[in-house]
């Protein structure tokens, strides 16, 4: 079995074809989670796998399980598998490469002929961005329990919608449970999604572990009034609240380099017209390290450093962390089985720390899981100039396929 090699041309053109579905003017991809278009993306892949052979199966979560029947089905599965929502100024490679490289993977089984001891599985995990329904990776985080499916459901988008309505309405509110069953292994391929693999000429990143996160949300309130009367000692400005807060962020982050990330990306000030002195501000902070000690340190940084400015300009503050990921060590053996793939098909290859979140962190919890990347250019993702080239992507679904088949032939 060494030496079967996915077909590169056809998983370049699954990619290329998903894309289009939800594509923008500037090569990338706008597929909110549980969208029309990104119910046209799932019934696209459901559409695919059940022409390779498989059964498909949807849970409450939405998750989708595109299952390859092996020799004994009573084990449980090898699963892979990624995310088809993108960010709204995303690429046509970000959660998808890691799908449809399963589904590559069936395909190039189906023409060898070959049958796996265990069964496999394709998953689509719902709305990993977290762009849309905030936290990230909810629906592998109700899979791997670390939340329940209530709280799931509920989360809701800025218009009130709750995942739960959008999955019923698309369609895709399954009915199977939600976790609760056993993988024999995880493997999830990704872009890299930033630099350090081109900046090395490596193809292939063994990724060890993934760093942790903490998601805020916070809510600035003053007192709305004439921008034009109202002299500048009495003011309660809320977005110049929100401003030294967000300066407070970026220094936090650059305090704690090399591996520290501070990040405001989303702010709504109120009510947003020009000459009205804001009286409310809400917006989100992303925190990130691989180092657990040091995040908690960021928080707290963060928590007096707020407290401060809000009461040197007698603002109200409502400040939430809405969200903590730990870091997380991937399986050994998973790890093992990636780095003795990549060494056999001879590619370059570098161990890494995975700087995004991604499913398999929760995954991590309940099955033994890791990650394979891949470079995508100049390190750029989250932006409509995401690209990866098709060598580097066909090289790590073999990776992919040749892990996969080493764990569900063991
Ligand atoms: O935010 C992340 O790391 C991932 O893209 N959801
Ligand atoms: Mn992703
Ligand atoms: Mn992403």
């Amino acid at each position: 079995m060494k030496n079967i090699r996915i077909n590169q041309q056809r998983l370049w053109d699954s990619l290329m074809e998903m894309g289009e579905i939800g594509g923008t003017e500037k090569g990338g991809c706008c597929r909110l989670a549980l969208t029309d278009l990104d119910k046209q993306g799932r019934d696209l892949f459901v559409k695919w796998c059940k022409e390779a052979g498989c059964s498909i199966s949807v849970d409450q979560m939405g998750n989708i399980f595109a299952r390859r029947p092996g020799q004994d089905n009573s084990l449980p599965p090898v699963a892979m598998g990624s995310h088809l929502d993108t960010q709204p100024t995303g690429g046509k490679f970000d959660g998808v490469y890691g799908v449809l490289a399963g589904l590559e993977i069936f395909r190039t089984l189906n023409e060898q002929g070959i049958e796996t001891r265990t069964p496999l599985e394709t998953v689509v995990w719902t709305n990993e961005e977290g762009s849309r329904f905030p936290p990230a990776m909810v629906s592998s985080g109700v899979f791997a329990g670390a939340f329940d499916l209530e709280y799931g459901l509920s989360r809701a988008d800025l218009d009130g919608k709750t995942m739960g309505e959008e999955l019923q309405r698309i369609g895709y509110a399954g009915n199977t449970q939600v976790g609760g069953r056993a993988f024999k292994a995880f493997f999830e391929a990704h872009i890299e999604q930033g630099p350090i693999l081109e900046n090395e000429q490596k193809q292939i990143g063994v990724v060890t572990d993934a760093q942790g996160q903490r998601w805020y949300e916070v809510t600035l309130t003053g007192q709305e009034s004439h921008a034009g009367p109202t002299p500048m000692p009495s003011r309660r400005d809320a977005l110049v609240g929100a401003a030294r807060i967000v300066d407070l962020v970026n220094q936090i982050g650059m305090e704690n380099q090399p591996n520290a990330c501070a990040t405001v990306g989303l702010m709504q000030v109120f009510p947003n017209s020009r000459n009205v002195i804001p009286g409310q501000v809400f917006f989100t902070v992303d925190f990130r390290h691989p180092d657990a000690q040091i995040l908690a340190q960021m928080d707290q940084a963060l928590r007096e450093g707020a407290a401060r400015i809000v009461e040197d300009l007698q603002l109200d503050m409502d400040f939430e962390q809405i969200w903590h990921s730990p870091p997380v060590p991937f399986d050994q053996d998973c790890v093992t089985s990636v780095r003795r793939a990549t060494e056999e098909l001879g590619l370059s290859h570098r161990e890494m720390v995975s700087g995004a979140g991604h499913d398999a962190c929760y995954i991590a919890r309940v099955a033994p899981t890791s990650m394979i990347f891949v470079p995508c250019e100049k390190g750029i993702s989250h932006n409509e100039l995401e690209r990866a080239d098709a060598d580097d992507l066909a090289a790590g679904c073999n990776v992919l396929l040749s892990a996969v088949l080493e764990r569900a032939n063991a």
